[in-house]
């Protein structure tokens, strides 16, 4: 048994485990309500794809790291439900890539920031970025658009884990390397990203950080064969695939 009283027998251990993390996201005023919503969506995906990592979404994931590796200025986006389902794990991809944390939130409150990064600083973050908001994406309404100038604002490379669609699209039209986790690969995220991740943010982190670390001495040349090799389209429609013919 773990803590949360759910037996590890249990055949769906790790989806409730899940659920217990983004109910203690809300609990803690980490996570936003929808953010319960976008859970239930994305475990119903998971459900459908077999609850595994399919091996378009490993080859996702070690081009999204190839990516991460290269670029000049790579950022990690958080928001309220990474911030509840992944803290540690988060911050270990970000110490292994060498990339900046930037808390950007669909619904943002100066609490919930607050709240998000002393939950990130307990699981070992330093310099977090997205709360001084002195930068704007271009085309979105006001609370969306807040970003850091020297963050978000100035990357070349951005992972945002479960972005909603239209500033998913926003951060691609300013010219960004956009890699997006996100479980539905029908979603604008998903279609909009340079590199889509069809996998659950919880698996998605733990295998990019085991890449960053191998990859970590690669010369350019691979890091720029595994970039080139990645075909975004060959993945969507490999998970699309998966999930309907399982
Ligand atoms: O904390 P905030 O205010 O920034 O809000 C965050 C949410 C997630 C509520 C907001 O961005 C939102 O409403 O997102 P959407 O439009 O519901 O999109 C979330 C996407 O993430 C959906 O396509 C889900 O399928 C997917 N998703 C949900 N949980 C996971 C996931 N993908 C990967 N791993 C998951 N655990």
């Amino acid at each position: 048994m773990t803590g949360l009283e759910v037996p590890e027998s249990h055949p769906r251990h790790e989806s409730l485990l899940t659920r217990h993390r983004i109910e203690d996201g809300v609990d803690l005023g980490i996570t936003s309500k929808q953010g319960l919503i976008a859970q239930g969506r994305g475990e119903a995906f998971d459900y459908l794809l077999g609850e595994e990592t399919i091996p378009s979404a490993d080859a996702a994931e070690r081009a999204a790291v190839a990516h991460l590796l290269r670029a000049d200025r790579p950022v990690i986006s958080v928001n309220g439900n990474v911030a509840a389902l992944a803290p540690g794990e988060t911050v270990q991809l970000a110490q292994a890539i060498g990339a900046d944390i930037e808390i950007n939130l669909f619904n943002r409150t100066n609490e919930r920031i607050e709240r998000i990064a002393d939950h990130l600083r307990e699981h070992g973050a330093e310099n977090i970025k997205g709360l001084t908001a002195d930068g704007r994406i271009p085309g979105l309404e006001h609370e969306r658009a807040k970003v850091d100038a020297d963050g978000i604002g100035a990357a070349d490379v951005v992972l945002v884990p479960l972005e909603d669609g239209d500033r998913a699209a926003a951060l691609a039209e300013m010219g960004k390397t956009e890699l997006v986790v996100d479980l539905n690969p029908l979603s604008r995220s998903a279609r909009t990203a340079s590199v889509p991740i069809v996998d659950n943010l919880l698996r998605a982190v733990p295998n990019m950080t085991a890449y960053a670390r191998e990859l970590a001495a690669a010369d350019a040349e691979t890091l720029d064969s595994i970039v080139e090799s990645f075909d975004a389209e060959a993945a969507l429609s490999a998970a699309e695939e998966r999930i309907r013919d399982p």
